[in-house]
């Protein structure tokens, strides 16, 4: 049939299509096409049609090229603008998303009935060069090593850490959770801006920390303060950024938090969130490229893996086999957005991986040991050369995101303490106790003496000035250390702030 002079009879089709289009038909209560910008203005309601009974007849020559269009999309006209059959209604009801919603909202009593815990020591330790393909399931379990007992069991307890790392340890736990208190106090007394804290997470950072070698490069986030602190970065080197002031080694040019320390294998922390595995993974291929021996090790959150940087990421980690660790702390919140919106349903974050043959495990965060373990069998995958791997730590943010965030605003109050893997300072804290390697008379005698170290160094930090008060790093630093050579632009600046 010929377009211009056939005459197309819409009836029933036309109604629907002018339903389902609207925005590209536009119809006045006499049913008679309007110009586009009158009937731009009215609500869809308001076109009043009879879908048993209106019938229109229009050339089709005297369509709109969109009309045209939509008419061919919804089988009116054919491709060739033909007229077609008329479409059997399908009875489906019309299409919806799906908004995943937390458990619990605040005042309702928490539920973690749905989250699968398998038995500590359930999850068997595979061969150091398995195939991705031979350990989907890990990638959908969870590796515990302490159970509810505090016993350590099972094929990863194995090779574990001595008498002294696991106090060390549990010390390192403690200096965080400690640090964390005091800089929170010290936000809340306007010595710092801002803060952010590791609470309940403690044992992802400490542990991960001990798994790597000198040379290795963390991409951190914001709440990976243990893996310095872990390995005797200075305390008040940390508060002097946390306090803006004179002297700050990042010199007033990051957040508080946001630290850096390449001999300590720190990459500067990034604001923009996810960056951080691109550049871990470009970094460990680099240092294949230079026939090095040193691995990276990316991090990432639960939230942050919608972020495309995560996924490109992963393209360029498992088609080149970059010797890189690629952590996900899933800590079940995104400052108020519940950890479901990132993974979706029946899912884990472990398993994206899999789609990229990359081994994925899923790990017990609030578990000491178990981080340790996984963490060194992933380090020492990467450093053999057999490619990179993934780890999903399961963990929950006792804290609020951060001092702009007020998490009892979105789920009730008593989450955290009824969190089923625990609370991780406790757990090594009994564990230990239980081996005869610790005692609640060394643990308060512990506790007192971090304390007394962290009230030092920010008695000495403070010395050199905080937020409002104090010296201040001169404002022409801002200026030097970017560019070799300063640009004409950046000179006029300096020039005109007469710095
Ligand atoms: C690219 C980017 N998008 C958004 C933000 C704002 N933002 C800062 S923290 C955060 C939540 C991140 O949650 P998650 O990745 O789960 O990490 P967590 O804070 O729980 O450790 C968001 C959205 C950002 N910093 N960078
Ligand atoms: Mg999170």
């Amino acid at each position: 049939m010929k377009k211009d002079d056939e005459k197309i009879l819409f009836s029933k089709s036309l109604i629907r299509t002018k339903e389902l289009c609207e925005g590209l038909f536009y119809y006045d209560n006499h049913n008679n096409r309007e110009p586009r910008h009158e009937a731009r203005v009215k609500k869809r309601l308001d076109v009043k049609t009879e879908p048993e009974t209106t019938k229109e007849t229009v050339t089709s020559g005297q369509m709109t090229k969109l009309e045209t269009n939509a008419v061919k999309a919804l089988g009116v006209l054919d491709q060739a603008g033909d007229h077609m059959s008329e479409q059997t209604p399908l009875p489906y009801s019309p299409l919806t998303l799906r908004v995943p919603e937390p458990q619990c909202r605040p005042g309702d009593t928490p539920d973690f009935s749905n989250m699968v815990v398998p038995a500590a020591g359930a999850v068997r330790r595979p061969a150091i060069d398995i195939k991705a393909s031979e350990i989907h399931d890990m990638a959908y379990s969870i590796i515990r090593i302490l159970d509810n007992d505090g016993e350590p069991v099972g094929d990863w307890a194995e090779d574990g850490l001595d008498d002294d790392a696991l106090r060390r340890g549990l010390r390192d736990m403690m200096k965080v959770r400690a640090f964390d208190a005091r800089m929170l106090m010290a936000q809340r007394q306007g010595k710092t801006s801002f803060y952010m804290q590791a609470l309940g997470e403690e044992a992802i950072a400490c542990a991960h920390a001990k798994a790597l070698r000198k040379g290795d490069m963390n991409f951190p986030t914001y709440r990976q303060q243990g893996l310095l602190l872990a390995n005797d970065y200075p305390v008040e080197t940390m508060m002097n950024q946390i306090y803006s002031n004179a002297e700050d080694p990042l010199k007033g040019r990051q957040l508080p938090i946001m630290y850096s320390s390449k001999e300590d294998g720190f990459f500067t922390i990034s604001g923009n969130l996810a960056t951080q595995y691109i550049q871990a993974v470009g970094w460990a291929m680099a240092s294949a490229i230079k026939g090095d021996t040193s691995i990276a090790s990316a991090w990432i959150g639960d939230g942050s893996t919608a972020e495309s940087d995560f996924h490109s990421a992963l393209v360029f980690a498992s088609t080149y086999q970059a010797p890189v660790v690629l952590n996900v702390v899933n800590n079940q919140w995104a400052i108020s957005t519940f950890q479901g919106i990132a993974v979706g349903e029946g899912g884990t974050l472990a398993a994206r991986a899999l789609g990229f043959g990359i081994p994925a495990l899923r790990v017990d965060g609030n578990d000491y040991l178990a981080v340790y373990a996984v963490s060194k069998w992933a380090a020492e995958r990467a450093r053999r050369n057999l490619g990179p791997t993934m780890i999903e730590y399961v963990t929950y943010r006792a804290g609020g995101h951060s001092t702009s965030d007020e998490p009892s605003a979105y789920r009730p109050k008593e989450e955290s303490t009824a969190w089923p893997l625990g609370d991780p300072l406790e757990r090594m804290k009994e564990f230990l106790i239980k081996r005869g390697a610790w005692s609640q008379e060394r643990h308060v005698q512990a506790q007192s003496e971090i304390e007394s170290e962290i009230v030092l160094a920010q008695k000495s930090a403070e010395k050199n000035g905080t937020l409002h008060a104090g010296n201040k790093v001169s404002a022409s630093e801002m200026f030097e250390g970017v560019y070799k050579e300063m640009p004409e632009n950046l000179r006029r600046q300096r020039q005109e702030a007469g710095v």
